[in-house]
């Protein structure tokens, strides 16, 4: 075949289909095609075989058989595609245009939908033929296709069809345009020349593409966390929170709640004062009060101003001070008078008193004293005085037992006046 020849089959065949080449021709060896009757050996697959004859001598033409008062032409495609066009090539050799499709006037194209029905109607006057090169428009979605007539020509008392070609052209489902372009996962109507044109549930955008906000996944079938950021949605996929989760929340999507004593931002602050580390995963507030030297709405203040322990309820009122450790009460720079023992909760033992217990207050006549001041509860031991009875009495007291009794002014005339007396006897 020459280069020119080769061009003009080209241009022969662009001028019959202007839009064959756009869309797919759906029709292939898979197509199975019928007609309601055949005329000598005219049979029906000689409509879809790719010929480029359009005479009956051609040996490419179907024709129904005659004393029909209908006839169909059924093709079945084997599954059902989008269809956009179907084009229809008749015989061109009865002698002028009008004459080669005066058969045809009044066909009907339709296609199969639980039952047949009409996706276009011939209305041509009689007296006009029918141009072989348009194309007619047919946006179903269909596995069958019927070419059907009852309607006799002028010339004839019975119906025929003589089809030389049928092309129909479209995409799979759910696909559009010339290139068969896949509509997006989110569509609900994939129109076939103008793309997806109603979104599924939960899908929006210009092509319904995307989730809308706050869905994920698939089919946008589940909702973003509600523990993801306010006014932000989740990866439309995995359904990850953008940035973080809000307080309390982990995880990729923020479904868990913080646990195990954690609670906050990232769960990455421990209640670790409260109760059993029993906290809100959220505030940190915990559920079951504080631990022995902790208080506050967190728990996370000291016990102060002297107190510590369970509910900052014990006092450490025997420190130096009152300074003593929040949590058990331990005096940080030891105990006041009279006091002793770890926790400075003891009394001095017996016999001792003041700071660290140091004093002694063994002078008392029974041995005790205030644990404190050192003071002598009762007498002080013979010989003794003082507050603490730590003064040692003078001998003369000793001699004249009495004066100590009188004590004061009083005994020392006493005294002045038996020396006197003694005097005298003496001379
Ligand atoms: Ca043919």
């Amino acid at each position: 075949m020459s280069l020119i020849t080769l061009r003009l089959l080209l241009i022969s065949i662009s001028l019959f289909f202007p839009e064959t080449f756009c869309y797919r021709q759906l029709v292939s060896d898979l197509t199975e095609i019928r007609q309601s009757s055949t005329y000598e050996n005219n049979v029906a697959s000689r409509a879809i075989d790719g010929g480029s004859g359009f005479s009956m001598s051609s040996g490419s033409c179907s024709h129904t058989g005659v004393g029909q008062s209908e006839a169909w032409l059924r093709i079945d495609l084997k599954k059902v595609y989008s269809i956009n066009t179907i084009e229809i090539l008749y015989r061109n050799d009865r002698g002028s245009d009008l004459v080669n499709t005066q058969r045809l006037h009044g066909y009907s194209l339709q296609y199969y939908d639980n039952e047949w029905k009409e996706c276009y109607r011939d209305s041509t006057p009689d007296n006009v033929p029918i141009p072989m090169q348009s194309t007619v428009p047919c946006r179903q979605h269909t596995q069958y296709i019927r070419i059907y007539t009852y309607t006799p020509s002028p010339n004839d008392q019975y119906v025929f069809l003589e089809i030389c070609e049928v092309k129909i052209l479209g995409c799979d489902v759910h696909q559009y345009g010339k290139n068969c372009t896949h509509c997006s996962r989110g569509c609900n109507k994939c129109d076939i020349v103008n793309g997806c044109v109603k979104c599924k549930p939960r899908f929006s955008g210009e092509n319904c593409e995307s989730c809308t906000a706050k869905w994920y996944n698939e089919d946008c079938f589940q909702k973003c966390s509600d523990n993801c950021p306010n006014d932000e949605t989740c990866n439309e996929v995995k359904g990850n929170c953008p940035g973080r989760c809000l307080p309390g929340y982990r995880g990729a999507i923020c479904e868990q709640k913080c646990s195990g004593g954690m609670y906050g931002f990232k769960c990455m602050n421990t209640c670790d004062t409260c109760v059993n580390m029993s906290c809100d995963h959220i505030t940190g507030s915990c559920d079951h009060g504080c631990t022995e030297g902790w208080t506050g709405d967190l728990c996370v203040e000291e016990c102060s101003n002297g107190t510590y322990g369970f509910q900052c309820k014990n006092t450490c009122d025997t420190c130096v001070n009152m300074s003593c450790d929040h949590v058990n009460g331990s005096c940080d720079v030891g105990c006041i008078d009279g006091w002793t023992g770890e926790m400075c909760g003891k009394v001095c033992p017996e016999g001792h008193y003041g700071h660290n217990c140091s004093g002694q207050c063994q002078n008392c006549e029974n041995e005790t004293c205030n644990h404190v001041s050192g003071s002598c509860q009762g007498l002080c031991k013979e010989g003794w005085g003082g507050d603490k009875c730590q003064e040692a009495l003078k001998t003369s007291t000793v001699i004249f037992p009495f004066i100590y009794v009188l004590n004061g002014a009083c005994g020392s005339i006493l005294v002045v006046y038996i020396v006197i007396i003694i005097v005298v006897v003496v001379r």
